[in-house]
């Protein structure tokens, strides 16, 4: 039983990893289109989402929205009846976090998303791969990230003020969706891993989010749960409206970041998603996660979100903004909420200038052998910065930039991170 299951997964892998491969390949001898920072053009025939009959700009990761009107990386083609899509990037970063729990670091996030569709009748077939080198570029241990909770690097310590690398897997999923009339779809989506009907787009694949090169201290009350180790949903769209809901696996991916984790469908998510215009779209969501940390294993969560983004277009100007709630009902423990604010405009697809401010409520920040350990804290952080694309080369944008990040903490914090911390970022990138 085991051995075959083992067969099963290599070929799995083997499968889904061959794809962007593939594409890649196949992309440098195709005719294809190029996507800037306006609009994709498919010629005759819109490309539509994976899971209804709408722009495909509208999905952005998982079987979550974002306005319609973001501008959509990487490159896309046809080949036979199937649309395929690339896209991805690597940063090198060089970071620095100050204060007493400062550290410094040269780390790479990166990550490259493969899709793949193909409509047949009234059905559309998907599948999407997404792959990063993170376990190798970033290592076990993470990056340093001043206020950053959530999962271990050995599976006895908790990361505190670092930010977990994510797995090499970190979406296989196939999608199915049938058009019933224009105005309705059903859709279904399989994920092992992939993302559960939970939350606003993941960080880094909403247009406000994605050009910033660290991870927000409010992801594990919004998006965590975008690598799960088996996902099953099912998501109805009419007209502007869409509601989706999940089964899938509460536990977080462990410290090993090269393999696959056990699937166990012990927790539950809804959602429902407006996108009022191309401009606009807000979500609700509840998730009842089954015991999320692997160091805390009876601690269940139920997390509610909410989130609204806002796109807008002139000439050659993109500005994307994502304001987003969620709170953390710990059970046994506290409830605790994380608030985020971010901004990103690109300008000639040359000049990007971005802005984060969080403020979240952290029990975390101490290990468990500190009595502290528990105690509520209320932390903000606001980063902003800059990057400069080079004209593109081919479909890459070859880009510096810098960030910078400061601090409001509780006055019992100040022996602990020193009174005023502040960080920075220096960073280099390819996009696709
Ligand atoms: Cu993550």
């Amino acid at each position: 039983m085991k051995g075959k299951m083992k067969i099963v997964k290599i070929i799995f892998v083997a499968t889904m990893i061959s794809m962007p491969v593939y594409l890649f390949a196949d992309e440098m001898n195709s005719t294809l289109t190029q996507t800037n920072s306006g609009k994709m053009e498919m010629g005759m025939d819109e490309m539509t989402g994976f899971y209804g009959l709408y722009p495909m700009s509208r999905e952005a990761s998982g079987t979550a929205w974002q306005p319609e009107a973001s501008p959509m990386g990487g490159v896309s083609f046809m080949k036979n009846d199937w649309m395929f899509m690339l896209h991805g990037f690597a940063d090198g970063v060089y970071d620095y976090q100050g204060g007493n729990r400062g550290d410094k670091k040269f780390y790479s996030p990166n990550m490259i998303m493969g899709m793949a569709q193909r409509s047949v009748g009234e059905s559309t077939f998907g599948f999407r791969t997404m792959l990063s080198l993170e376990p190798a570029t970033i290592g076990r241990t993470g990056y340093p990230l001043l206020l950053q909770t959530g999962e271990t690097a050995d599976g006895v310590n908790p990361l505190i003020d670092r930010q977990h690398p994510h797995d090499l897997l970190m979406e296989l999923a196939g999608t199915y969706s049938y058009q019933i009339d224009e105005d309705n779809s059903a859709f279904a989506y399989f994920g092992y891993p992939g993302e559960p009907a939970l939350g606003p787009a993941t960080f880094m694949h909403r247009f406000s989010g994605e050009d910033i090169p660290e991870a927000p201290i409010t992801h594990h009350w919004l998006d965590s749960t975008h690598i799960t180790f088996g996902v099953a949903t099912l998501g109805y769209v009419w007209k502007q409206f869409k509601i989706d809901g999940s089964i899938f696996t509460g536990r977080e991916p462990n410290e090993n970041r090269w393999n696959f984790d056990s699937p166990k469908f012990d927790s539950y998510s809804a959602r429902l998603t407006y996108n009022p215009t191309e401009n606009w779209s807000m979500q609700v969501s509840y998730g009842n996660i089954h015991s999320p940390e692997e160091l805390t294993p009876n601690v269940n969560q139920q997390r509610v979100t909410a989130s609204v983004s806002y796109q807008k277009n002139w000439n050659d100007i993109a500005w994307g903004t994502t304001l987003a709630f969620g709170e953390n009902f710990n059970s046994p423990g506290n409830t605790l909420y994380g608030l985020l604010l971010e901004s990103t405009i690109v300008f000639h697809d040359t000049h990007t200038i971005f802005a984060r401010a969080e403020n979240v409520q952290k029990d975390e920040l101490f290990p468990p052998s500190d009595p502290r350990d528990g105690q509520i804290f209320n932390v903000s952080k606001l980063s902003v910065g800059y990057i400069y694309d080079f004209p593109r080369w081919y479909h890459l944008k070859f880009g510096v930039g810098g960030e910078g990040s400061a601090y409001a903490l509780p006055s019992s914090l100040d022996s602990t991170y020193g009174s005023n911390p502040y960080s920075f970022m220096l960073f280099v990138r390819i996009k696709l």
